[in-house]
């Protein structure tokens, strides 16, 4: 007889199980807990229990009674919570509410600095080329005047790839001109590589990555971009050069824009100048360096197999971080590397 109870209630909790809406769920009602249900039934066989099992069997069936009864009112809750949740979620749906635009990705603002000085010095003659940014101490030191003893090679001021790490023979591996091969510290590859493959005249940009192991800082990184430009024809002068400068700063900066050359020194250049631009920082106007310049070193063009006698020519790199920093008041150049889209879309 116990054995009836435990039967009816693995049956019961089944059926419990197999209901999903509240049809199923007063048809369990009326089948189980009803007055003509199962536990009616099962109390009428009270009568035939032998006297000394009555009791045990009361208890037992009341129990079940009672859980059958509890688990039947959770069910009905949960069927109500989910039947609200699922009105609720309908009256929030407006399937005729215009959707939200989509946002819509867009370029990195460097990206957009090197689209528009393309375009500035594109306007000026100037064809856009590329180099390699993995190369060789030929092309970022030597044809540019750059002796081995010179400073600027210290490989604490340069990436060398570990594979030729200086000090090392790697005389053997060394390509397309020879020497270490390292990460550019410097677009003026590109000069090199282009009077190498092209006759002059010759009027070129070219926009790349450079990397030098400076510490970040709120004006250094340790990967920036440079902008090159070179332009190789019979008499060219530091007018042309003052000339394109100014002409690109205006368009850039804005008409009133000044320029200025301050002389300096690179190896490759002779004589050389840092370029300067007097634009408003939001502290009033200031002077501001922007990259160095100069006329072609005759060493270089020697270098490349050009005649200096005949050859005149200019050249200049700069900082192209620089550039969007200033057209855009970036008070530090991290945030144009940490890549928070908060940022990137303010411009
Ligand atoms: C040069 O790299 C020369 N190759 C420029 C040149 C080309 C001179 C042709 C003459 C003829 P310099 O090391 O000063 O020069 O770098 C040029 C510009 O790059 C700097 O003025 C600055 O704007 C930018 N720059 C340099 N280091 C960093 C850095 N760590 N982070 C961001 N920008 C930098």
């Amino acid at each position: 007889m116990l054995e009836r109870i435990n039967q009816l209630e693995t049956q019961a909790r089944e059926a419990l199980q197999q209901v999903k809406d509240s049809a199923a769920l007063e048809q369990f009602r009326i089948r189980y807990l009803g007055a003509k249900g199962a536990l009616k039934d099962l109390m009428g066989l009270m009568k035939d229990v032998p006297a000394d099992q009555k009791r045990s069997f009361g208890q037992k069936a009341n129990a079940l009674k009672q859980a059958l009864n509890e688990a039947f009112e959770a069910a009905k809750d949960s069927l109500n919570d989910s039947r609200s949740q699922a009105s609720s979620l309908k009256a929030q749906l407006d399937l005729t509410e215009p959707p939200l635009p989509p946002r819509l990705g867009r370029r990195h603002i460097i990206t957009q600095t090197m689209d528009e000085l393309a375009e500035v010095f594109g306007r000026m003659g100037f064809d856009l080329v590329t180099g390699p940014e993995l190369e060789d101490e030929r092309h970022n030191f030597e044809a540019l005047n750059i002796p081995p003893q010179h400073p600027a090679r210290d490989p604490l001021d340069n990436y060398y790839l570990a594979t030729a790490a200086p000090g090392r023979d790697v005389s053997a591996s060394a390509s397309s001109g020879g020497g270490l091969r390292m990460l550019r510290s410097q677009t003026s590859t590109v000069q090199i590589r282009v009077m190498e493959k092209t006759q002059p005249p010759l009027r070129v940009v070219s926009m790349g990555r450079v990397y030098r192991p400076d510490e970040h800082d709120a004006t250094h990184y340790s990967m920036f971009h440079q902008i090159e430009g070179l332009y190789v024809d019979r008499g060219v002068s530091l007018v042309d050069l003052n000339t394109t400068l100014l002409q690109f700063a205006q368009a850039v900066f804005g008409p009133q824009t000044q320029v200025k050359l301050v002389p300096s020194y690179f190896p490759f250049t002779e004589p050389s100048a840092e370029m300067y631009v007097r634009i408003d920082l939001g502290k009033g106007m200031q002077w501001m360096e922007l990259g160095g310049c100069g006329m072609v070193d005759p060493a270089v063009f020697e270098a490349v197999g050009y005649d200096p006698e005949v050859w005149t020519g200019f050249a200049f790199g700069l900082g192209i971080e620089r550039i969007a920093m200033r057209r855009h008041n970036i008070t530090d150049i991290r945030w144009l590397f940490e890549n928070d889209v908060r940022f990137l879309r303010r411009f």
